[in-house]
């Protein structure tokens, strides 16, 4: 049994990621399509040692493709992804072109992979920071109900793709070199004015929406909810990048609708399907973005009862942005439709 596979943005950070999950985890491929905008076609990718040539991704590219994995931004998504579907591909798209669509499920495996089967040929994978944070509440949700969520995230800059990574990379070096620094990507490629991110922190992710949140922000708010089913969940954010390369850090604070025992809930975060705890405070040992940069796992720690409100609850949650935050959770709903779809070739 194997798949006609297609990822869309195969030379992006996440596409890379992608592509080498479908190999590392021996994905049933049969024939693997590498799309891209025109600017990157021609480029070549190793895949399980074979050179594959990347393609201009147009409305044909998907005539027998069985799953395609897009990451190319919305817009294409937005125009490809109904060609895909016209074709018979079921689509996971890494961007927010359908994320809150009602007809398109919005998957977190570990939180509500039964709603794969709803789709129309078009499964959303949700914002990374949304991802990281609701695989850490999801059994918390379930054993104490959720009131509220206050959400800081301290975000890398992997987060805004390759060209911010090597931004980052050159600013630090004319920093410490003594030269002048010219920002000119972060934190909004497409907006005029850019902030230095090198031994900075910039409070926006994306554009400011009209409510005075950034889009990031309203991502977190609107998906966390769509995710757990339960609108009556409040949910603020204040969404951060700092000047890491590969892993979302967060500090979240939840009010959980009963009382609970912080043992329980270590025991229950413990036993959660994708998380690691860690989280030892005598030892100094919590969760790091260095240590879950390259780990499909969430990572989670600094549990501790909040000293105002009994039923808060403070705690950090890390993961690789790039990995459970797209390309991982993609590839774990590929996982999914792949053992119950039956054998195509
Ligand atoms: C960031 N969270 O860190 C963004 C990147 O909607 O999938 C992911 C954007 C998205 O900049």
């Amino acid at each position: 049994q194997s798949f006609n596979v297609a990822v869309v943005g195969a030379t992006g950070a996440v596409g890379q990621q992608i592509v080498r999950l479908l190999e590392e985890r021996d994905f049933p491929v049969n024939t693997l399509k590498l799309l891209s905008s025109a600017r990157s076609a021609g480029k070549k990718v190793i895949f399980k040692g074979q050179e594959v040539t990347v393609e201009e991704a147009t409305p044909d590219s998907f005539e027998g493709v069985h799953i395609a994995l897009f990451s190319a931004g919305g817009d294409i998504s937005k125009d490809l992804a109904p060609h895909a579907v016209r074709h018979g591909a079921v689509c996971i798209d890494n961007t927010n072109a359908f994320r809150m669509d009602p007809n398109t499920p919005l998957v977190v495996p570990e939180v509500n992979s039964d709603r794969i089967a709803d789709h129309n040929g078009i499964i959303a994978n949700p914002n990374c920071s949304t991802i990281q944070m609701v695989a850490a509440l999801k059994p918390l949700y379930d054993r104490y109900g959720i009131d509220r969520i206050i959400a800081s995230t301290y975000q890398a800059v992997s987060g805004a793709g390759n060209q911010a990574i090597d931004e980052l990379k050159r600013q630090s070096k004319s920093v410490l070199e003594g030269e002048e620094v010219k920002p000119d990507i972060l934190p909004v490629g497409s907006l005029p004015v850019k902030h230095q991110i090198a031994f900075n922190a910039i409070p926006q992710i994306d554009k400011f929406q009209d409510n005075g949140y950034t889009l990031e922000e309203m991502k977190m708010v609107n998906e966390t909810k769509k995710i757990m089913e339960d609108e009556s969940i409040h949910v603020t954010t204040t969404c951060v990048r700092i000047p890491v390369v590969y892993g979302h850090s967060e500090s979240v604070y939840v009010e959980l609708k009963q009382d609970y025992d912080l043992d329980e809930v270590k025991t229950l975060l413990k036993n959660a399907p994708g998380i690691t705890l860690v989280d030892d405070p005598a030892n100094q040992a919590y969760p790091l973005a260095t240590e879950a940069a390259g780990k499909n796992d969430v990572f989670v720690g600094r549990l501790r009862r909040d000293l105002g409100h009994e039923r808060g609850l403070n705690m950090w949650i890390v993961s690789d942005n790039l990995l459970k935050g797209a390309a991982w959770n993609a590839v774990q709903i590929a996982e999914i439709i792949a053992a119950k779809t039956p054998a195509i070739s």
